[in-house]
């Protein structure tokens, strides 16, 4: 599929999708949310595509939900329906995804936006990038699963303080509280994404998604439901290809090379 709002490409296992309406700070509209939706599909799919780096262009990452695009009065829209058929299934593509996923995040991200990135695994961010959680400035409410990755993310009195507040989170803040795991000089961000996308994609696949699924399992649920989890896990990583080879690549004192099988 061809895009309009977004570009999308498959370099070195790494795939990217750029939001790209600049002059809105990459705002989401439908369309927007629905050429991301396939997006993640094509990645979700591609056997090229091991890790996901999401970004924006211009000088947003993403302002969240276009405005503009969602007016009227009130009980004319249904924002129910809106938020189940296109955020809904969007942010559980996203974060169940079983590939890496990374936000390079390039500037401002607020609302919506924020919460893409939060959906994301990692998040690398350029110096002078902001946060907000901009929902109750327009008397919203965090959607989007801020809410659920926010307190898990940098704590519950600090998500709530952003959330109730819609106060901007610097750069430095955002480093401080963990909200991004690094920050870099803009003009390094593309080579420390990718220099750890590249890194991440020479990973054995298989286990990397399991990773993930099992971290996510980890931290809402008990020590001994957690202990059962992880032994399932383990059990699908040793019978893998991959672990095989590494091992023999360990002894041989040679680098794995990871297939994915
Ligand atoms: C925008 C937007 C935008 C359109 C900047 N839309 N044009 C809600 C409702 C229903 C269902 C589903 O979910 C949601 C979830 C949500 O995401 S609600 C939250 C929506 N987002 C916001 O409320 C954030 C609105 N934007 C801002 O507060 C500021 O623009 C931020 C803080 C992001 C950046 O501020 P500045 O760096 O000062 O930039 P700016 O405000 O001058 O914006 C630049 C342009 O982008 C400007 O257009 P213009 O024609 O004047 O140059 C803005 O109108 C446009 N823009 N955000 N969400």
């Amino acid at each position: 599929m061809a895009y309009q709002w977004l570009e999308f490409s498959i370099d070195d296992q790494v795939a990217t999708i750029a939001l790209n309406r600049p002059e809105t700070l990459n705002a989401l509209t439908d369309d927007v949310l629905r050429e991301l939706t396939d997006a993640l599909k094509a990645v979700e799919k591609s056997r090229d595509a091991r890790v996901l780096v999401l970004t924006g262009r211009g000088r947003g990452f993403c302002s969240g939900q276009d405005l503009k695009s969602f007016s009227g009065e009130p009980g004319e829209r249904d924002i129910a329906a809106h938020l189940d058929h296109y955020y809904h299934p969007l942010i559980r593509k996203l974060a169940n995804l079983e590939k890496p996923t990374i936000a390079m995040v390039n500037g401002v991200a607020a609302g919506a936006g924020m919460s893409l990135a939060l959906a994301c695994d990692l998040r690398i961010a350029a110096e002078g990038v902001r946060f907000s959680q901009a929902f109750v400035r327009i008397g919203l409410v965090p959607d989007s699963g801020s809410s659920y990755f926010l307190p898990r993310l940098i704590g519950y009195s600090r998500a709530l303080e952003m959330a109730m507040s819609g106060m901007m989170v610097d750069d430095r803040t955002a480093l401080q509280w963990g909200l991004v795991n690094r920050l870099v000089p803009a003009d390094r961000l593309e080579a420390e994404t990718y220099g750890l996308a590249k890194a991440l994609a020479s990973g054995p696949p298989l286990a990397l998604g399991m990773i993930k699924r099992e971290m996510a399992f980890g931290a809402s649920h008990s020590l001994d439901e957690t202990l059962e989890r992880e032994k399932d896990f383990q059990v699908g990583a040793a019978a893998t290809e991959d672990h095989r080879e590494a091992v023999k690549a360990f002894f041989a004192k040679q680098p794995p090379v990871f297939k994915g099988r």
